[in-house]
């Protein structure tokens, strides 16, 4: 039998590639240069499967015609990036990848929490140029971390891996904000009526709703004057949960502490008023960014278009 044409956008792990090339007959992107949008269109005509990432924007104009892709398999859980009701208007089946990257991404923004409590990158920007003139009792001091109260906007997988480790690694208070009532959690949390209220109670606020949608801008002017002057955002959600513009403002006005983020509107680019600040955090999207990690990512997606092309439903189907 004919294996099916598959199209990967961005270089993966080795070890997926492999296995991809030998299931399949794969198309790889050797050079990791984005594709332009001619190029995933010319894809979608041409491969009976096109495994995009969230550096791919697969709007509803991709979908208008002359596919010929039954799936796309998105390699990573968020799918923003992409049109899911085009998409499935133009009959193309859409898997994430859940799960799989819940644990990293929580250790991530644990990572965001203490370097921005601890003023950890402040701290090695001093020490690597030189400047660093020793021990004092009032240097770099930051904000204790053990025993505060964490809001959790979003308590799904990844929400909830966040506020387990806040809990049993920092007994700190849980409370959170989530659309549906959660229940069964194995520690004690608070879910909050609104996430104004998690914004007013909490030192440290952590997103891990979706992007996209009615989360845009979630995050606004409103809301951040809503927080407390000691607390700090946390962003290992989407970049567009968060108007960045309003929180340069709202850092500005001192209305929080800090901010530790992950993800941006504009990837990559980051606005040069973010990176000149010493009271934020700033990572290149590394959420999911572990060996281990992404080679189960790239094997989800290897589960999703096999089952699909062995006429089952996929796993992890979105749309
Ligand atoms: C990925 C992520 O690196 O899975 C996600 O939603 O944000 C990251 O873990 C990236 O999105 C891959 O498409």
């Amino acid at each position: 039998m004919k294996k099916p044409k598959v199209i990967v956008t961005r270089r993966w792990p080795l070890e997926v590639e492999a296995r991809l090339a030998d299931a399949f007959d794969a198309t790889f992107n050797r050079d990791d240069i984005p594709l332009e949008q001619d190029e995933l269109s010319a894809a979608l005509a041409g491969a009976d499967a096109v495994l995009p990432t969230v550096s791919d924007r697969l709007g509803a104009r991709l979908f208008e015609g002359g596919i010929k892709a039954g799936i796309l398999g998105n390699f990573g859980v968020g799918y923003n990036h992409i049109d899911i009701a085009a998409a499935a208007a133009a009959g193309i089946v859409v898997t994430n990848t859940p799960g799989v990257l819940t644990d990293a991404t929580a250790d991530l923004a644990l990572t965001l929490l203490l370097m921005c409590a601890r003023r950890a990158g402040e701290g090695e920007r001093e020490l690597r140029s030189g400047k660093w003139s020793g021990w004092r009792p009032t240097h770099l001091c930051g904000t204790h971390v053990t025993g505060k109260t964490i809001g959790i906007v979003g308590m799904g997988r990844i929400g909830q891996a966040v506020a387990r480790r806040c809990h049993f690694g920092f007994g700190m208070d849980v409370v959170f904000f989530d659309q549906f009532a959660v229940t069964g959690l194995d520690f004690r949390a608070r879910q909050l009526g609104t996430v104004d209220d998690v914004l007013a109670v909490a030192d440290f606020v952590s997103l891990h709703c979706p992007g996209g949608g009615e989360n845009v801008h979630l995050i606004n002017a409103e809301r951040l004057a809503r927080m407390r002057p000691e607390a700090f955002l946390i962003n290992t959600a989407r970049g567009d949960v968060v108007d960045e513009v309003a929180l340069i403002e709202a850092l500005d006005a001192r209305q929080l502490a800090g901010a530790g983020l992950d993800v941006f509107k504009f990837e990559p680019q980051v606005p040069m008023a973010l990176r000149e600040r010493d009271d934020v955090v700033i990572l290149p999207h590394l959420g999911s960014a572990t060996n281990e990690t992404r080679i189960a990512m790239g094997m989800k997606v290897i589960e999703n278009i096999t089952t699909f092309f062995e006429g089952r439903q996929p796993p992890d189907r979105v749309a």
